[in-house]
């Protein structure tokens, strides 16, 4: 019987192996076992991940196997995702989200919207390389509190200015929270956004803090 432990390493090494069986058994050994899924992601397949991105740093794996190793992960993701325990901290909200025009790295984006779901967040996936004026677009449409932007490469990370730009002018009441592995608290600051999170975790927090005061403008008469 595999422990907890185990099951983690298969996940983080079948996810650096590309190897979506190896992924898709040691996830279901997780649910069988009544492990913690929201756990198993991280210790697990995330893990993983950052290992294949020194990986690539090092020139020893290429585009290819980065995408088979995140092939792999959604394998994993796809079945632990609907036993992530659901939880309620008395701040729910919509949101829109999506990875910025340019960008399809979609991995971190979709961990930032499973913690949104299992907090009973309403959340509206643009996807992946998303137009910039879509985000403004969605935002009006839903009337979303919170915009969530994410982007992996310096290159597209500048389209979140605009849009934070874009959206600040159309409705200045909406939150907007950006992330992604070049992203920095300094940059948010400097473009506007209200809020900045290093991982999925921080995310959620962060957006629990950002539209908790939001509520509370409302509620005092002050917002806009
Ligand atoms: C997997 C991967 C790919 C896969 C993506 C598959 C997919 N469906 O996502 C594929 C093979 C497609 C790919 C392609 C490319 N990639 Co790539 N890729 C990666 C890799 C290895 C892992 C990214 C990942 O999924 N990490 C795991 C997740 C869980 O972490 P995360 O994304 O950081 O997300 C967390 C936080 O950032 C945060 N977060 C994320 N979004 C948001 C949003 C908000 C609002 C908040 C608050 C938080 C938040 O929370 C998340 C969860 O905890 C990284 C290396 C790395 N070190 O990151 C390179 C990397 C991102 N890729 C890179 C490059 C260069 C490319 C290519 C240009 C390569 C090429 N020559 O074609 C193309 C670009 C394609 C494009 N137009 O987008 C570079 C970017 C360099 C840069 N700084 O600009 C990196 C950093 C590799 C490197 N060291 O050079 N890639």
């Amino acid at each position: 019987m595999a422990s907890f432990q185990e099951c983690c390493e298969q996940l983080k090494d079948g996810v650096i192996n590309y190897n979506r069986d190896q992924v898709a058994k040691a996830a279901q050994e997780v649910v069988d076992r009544g492990y913690n899924a929201h756990e198993a992601v991280f210790d697990g397949m995330v893990a993983g991940m950052q290992v294949v991105g020194k990986y690539y740093e090092d020139q020893y794996y290429f585009v290819p196997e980065m995408l088979m190793c995140a092939q792999a992960l959604y394998a994993g993701l796809d079945i632990l995702k609907p036993h992530i325990p659901k939880k309620d901290f008395g701040v729910k909200g919509q949101v829109v989200i999506g990875v910025v025009q340019g960008d399809v790295h979609d991995i971190g984006k979709n961990i930032v919207k499973v913690m949104f779901e299992v907090a009973g967040f309403d959340v509206h996936d643009l996807g992946r390389d998303v137009p910039l004026d879509e985000f403004v677009k969605e935002q009006l449409k839903t009337d979303s509190d919170m915009v969530c932007l994410s982007a992996m490469m310096t290159t597209t990370m500048y389209g979140m200015r605009e849009v934070i730009r874009k959206i600040k002018e159309k409705n200045p009441k909406c939150r907007i929270m950006i992330g992604g592995a070049p992203v920095t608290e300094d940059i948010a600051g400097k473009w506007g956004a209200d809020g900045y999170a290093t991982d999925a975790n921080n995310a959620l927090r962060e957006a629990m803090r950002m539209l908790a005061a939001l509520k509370e403008m409302y509620d005092q008469g002050k917002a806009g």
